[in-house]
């Protein structure tokens, strides 16, 4: 099994990377973030729970995002690896998910980080937001909530992976096949 988390700032193109990265590699995706929005369309009580978090753009309490995570590795044991896209998005979500994995005896391989400056962020959320009906890319004060919490409560967790040397960081910014060609490059070293 090979597990690799997908990081990076709100917008910095994890979603967009990942369609690329499950096509070429067959691995399963988890994103948190499109399970979230998944139970908000279902109504379902975690999806409730979850709501007044993310139309505001804060992060979704731990013990609630671990829990879904935990069922949906489960649910796909035979899975041949997973590609976490939006998790982990806190130092304890982060050592939450070594000890998931452990249990299935497995690891996360690396941490692949897409690194892009603020502007440009902000840009590609507000362009997003005319045509996904998100709430959270409607305005640019939920943005700057959602950047405020990816500085202050996410990139610890980049450090946590540095600490076992598992850490990628990745230009973000250029055309979306060349940021995919270079995480093509750092994949490989771990295959
Ligand atoms: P997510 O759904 O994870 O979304 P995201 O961070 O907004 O976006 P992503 O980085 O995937 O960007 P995308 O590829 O779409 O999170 C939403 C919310 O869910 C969070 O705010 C939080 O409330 C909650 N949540 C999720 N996970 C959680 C967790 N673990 N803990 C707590 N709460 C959690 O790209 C963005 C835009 O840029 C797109 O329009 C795309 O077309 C464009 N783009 C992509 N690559 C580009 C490129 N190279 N050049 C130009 N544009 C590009």
């Amino acid at each position: 099994m090979v597990n690799i988390v997908l990081f990076g700032p709100p917008g910095a193109g994890k979603g967009t990377q990942s369609e690329h990265i499950i096509q070429k590699y067959g691995l399963k995706h988890i994103s948190t973030g499109d399970l979230f929005r998944k139970h908000l369309g279902e109504g379902t009580q975690l999806g409730k729970e979850a709501r007044s978090y993310m139309d505001n753009g804060k992060l979704v309490p731990d013990e609630v995002v671990i829990g879904m995570v935990d069922e949906t590795i489960n649910e796909h044991k035979d899975a041949p690896g997973f590609i976490f896209d939006g998790f982990p998005r806190t130092v304890a979500q982060a050592e939450a998910l070594d000890k998931l994995l452990a249990d299935h005896d497995t690891s996360i391989a690396c941490m692949i980080e897409l690194d892009v400056p603020q502007d440009e962020l902000k840009k590609r959320l507000l362009e997003r937001g005319k045509t996904s009906g998100r709430a959270d890319d409607q305005n640019e004060e939920k943005i700057n909530v959602r950047i405020g919490e990816y500085l202050t409560k996410t990139v610890p967790v980049a450090k946590f992976y540095a600490g076992q040397d598992k850490n990628c960081k990745i230009n973000g910014v250029g055309s979306v096949e060349g940021i995919f060609g270079d995480i093509v490059e750092a994949m490989d070293t771990h295959y």
